[in-house]
């Protein structure tokens, strides 16, 4: 029995000089500032015990009517979606994950508490601590006229320098789907300096389905509140927009061919006169 305890210590030690050997000294030196801060009973300690759920959401209203749009203006969820949070991570409404009006979605980590180095999306998301959702049922049947297609502003910023600490990707049924570019996820490109951008899914392979699960789903190290030189590691979302896209009508091709063309005539005459 004091065998086993030894040796449960030994791997415990073992497992926090692993985690601590993967932080940068940046890192490190937040952590005895955070440590400080919290006995201190600082207002930046963060939401170290979220409620746990990392169920399905089942309790969402189906979507029903589109186009469907969210822009978060009420400063809460509506009933079509599902805030899931792990222990170290949340979802909400706020102000900085604004792109237009007063709030944006935003999608954040916690604690250090459960990370470990990611080298791919799928090492990533397999974490259940930092794994924050949206969930949604969408009910196209019977679909309208076009293809069901998905958009959403999107931004990200990530702490120390380490893209890998914040993940984002977007779900049908519990399957990643790649965006209008083929991106089965996102990560920012500067750790604070990213604009908003336009992402595009096309959900065409979906719409004779009588109903389906839609989940934006995010995984991040960090908090907000964690450290004073960063953001936090987070996944900000605003206008939400499901609707049926319809392809570009013939007579609009007709028009720009014909610009085109009437284009090339008058270029050609011009060069004529100016050769003659
Ligand atoms: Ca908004």
């Amino acid at each position: 029995m004091k065998q086993k305890f030894t040796f449960l210590l030994i791997g415990l030690t073992i497992s926090s000089l692993l985690v601590v050997a993967q932080m940068s000294p940046e890192e490190l030196r937040d952590i005895k500032r955070f440590e400080m801060q919290k006995d201190a009973a600082s207002t930046k300690v963060l939401n170290v015990a979220p409620p746990v759920d990392n169920t399905r959401g089942v309790t969402s209203v189906g979507i029903t009517s589109f186009p469907y749009t969210e822009d978060f203006e009420s400063g809460v969820f509506p009933a079509t979606m599902d805030a899931i949070t792990a222990s170290q991570c949340d979802v909400k409404p706020t102000a900085w994950a604004a792109e237009s009006g007063n709030y944006g979605a935003q999608f954040e980590g916690g604690f250090y508490t459960g990370w470990a180095a990611y080298g791919n999306v799928t090492e990533a998301f397999a974490n259940v601590e930092h794994v924050s959702k949206l969930e949604m049922i969408i009910e196209p049947t019977p679909a309208g006229a076009g293809q069901l297609s998905l958009e959403f502003d999107l931004k990200q910023v990530y702490t120390y320098n380490n893209k890998n600490y914040e993940w984002f990707r977007v779900l049908v049924n519990g399957n990643p789907i790649p965006d209008a570019n083929g991106n089965l996820y996102h990560q920012a490109s500067t750790p604070m300096a990213d604009n908003f951008a336009l992402v595009s899914y096309d959900l065409s392979a979906y719409q004779a389905l009588t109903s389906f699960d839609l989940t934006l789903e995010n995984v991040g190290k960090y908090d907000p509140g964690y450290s004073t030189a960063y953001d936090g590691d987070l996944a900000c979302v605003d206008n939400i927009n499901l609707f049926y896209a319809l392809p570009v009508p013939i007579s609009d091709w007709s028009v720009f061919i014909g610009i085109i063309l009437i284009g090339g005539f008058v270029f050609y005459r011009f060069r004529r006169r100016e050769l003659a």
